[in-house]
C-alpha cells in the first residue's frame, strides 16, 4: 500500500481559531480526518504530524525515508524562510507535493516566494482543506500512475 506522510507547519494547529476570513473555519483535525477517509477510498495511507517546531518537522522528513513512498507537505510560514526544510527534502529524496490553503501568489509579496516549490513534484493552493484531497491525489497519481 503507498504510505504518505502529510505534515503541516507552524501555527496550523490553531485553524478556525482566528483569521476564518484567510483560512476558513475548519480544523486542522477535521482536515486530517477527512484527509483519512479520502486516503481509505484511495487505497493510501497517510499518516499526520503538525508542529510548530522547524527541527521536527525535518525530524519527521529524515525519518520518512524508512518507511513513507512520499509527502504532503503545508510549511506553512516555513515556506518562506526555510532553507533547511528545503534541503530536508531534498535529502530525503521522496516525491512530496505542496500545499497551501490560501493561495499564496495572491498575497503579500513575502508569501510569493516559496523556498521548496522547486524541490516538489508540484504545488496546490488556493483550495482551502480541499486542497489536502487534490494534493494527495496528486501524489498518489505521481507515484502509481492511477487516476
Ligand atoms: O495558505 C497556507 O496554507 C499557508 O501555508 C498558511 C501559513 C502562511 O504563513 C503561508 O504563507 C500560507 C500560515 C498558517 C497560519 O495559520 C493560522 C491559523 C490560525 C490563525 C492564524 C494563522
Amino acid at each position: 500500500m503507498t504510505r504518505v506522510l502529510v505534515l503541516n507547519g507552524p501555527n496550523l494547529n490553531l485553524l478556525a481559531a482566528r483569521e476564518a476570513e484567510v483560512y476558513g473555519t475548519t480544523t486542522l483535525s477535521d482536515i486530517e480526518a477527512d484527509l483519512q477517509v479520502a486516503a481509505a477510498d484511495m487505497g493510501v495511507e497517510v499518516r499526520c504530524l503538525q508542529s510548530n517546531h522547524e527541527g521536527a518537522l525535518i525530524d519527521a522528513i529524515h525519518a520518512a525515508r524508512e518507511d513513507c513512498d512520499g509527502i504532503v507537505i503545508n510549511p506553512a510560514a516555513y515556506t518562506h524562510t526555510s532553507v533547511a526544510i528545503r534541503d530536508a527534502l531534498l535529502a530525503a529524496g521522496l516525491p512530496a507535493v505542496e500545499i497551501h490553503l490560501s493561495n499564496v501568489a495572491k498575497r503579500e509579496s513575502f508569501r510569493q516566494r516559496s523556498l521548496v516549490s522547486d524541490v516538489v513534484v508540484g504545488t496546490i493552493g488556493g483550495f482551502g482543506p480541499f486542497g489536502y484531497r487534490l494534493a494527495l491525489a496528486a501524489l498518489r497519481h505521481h507515484l502509481t500512475g492511477e487516476r
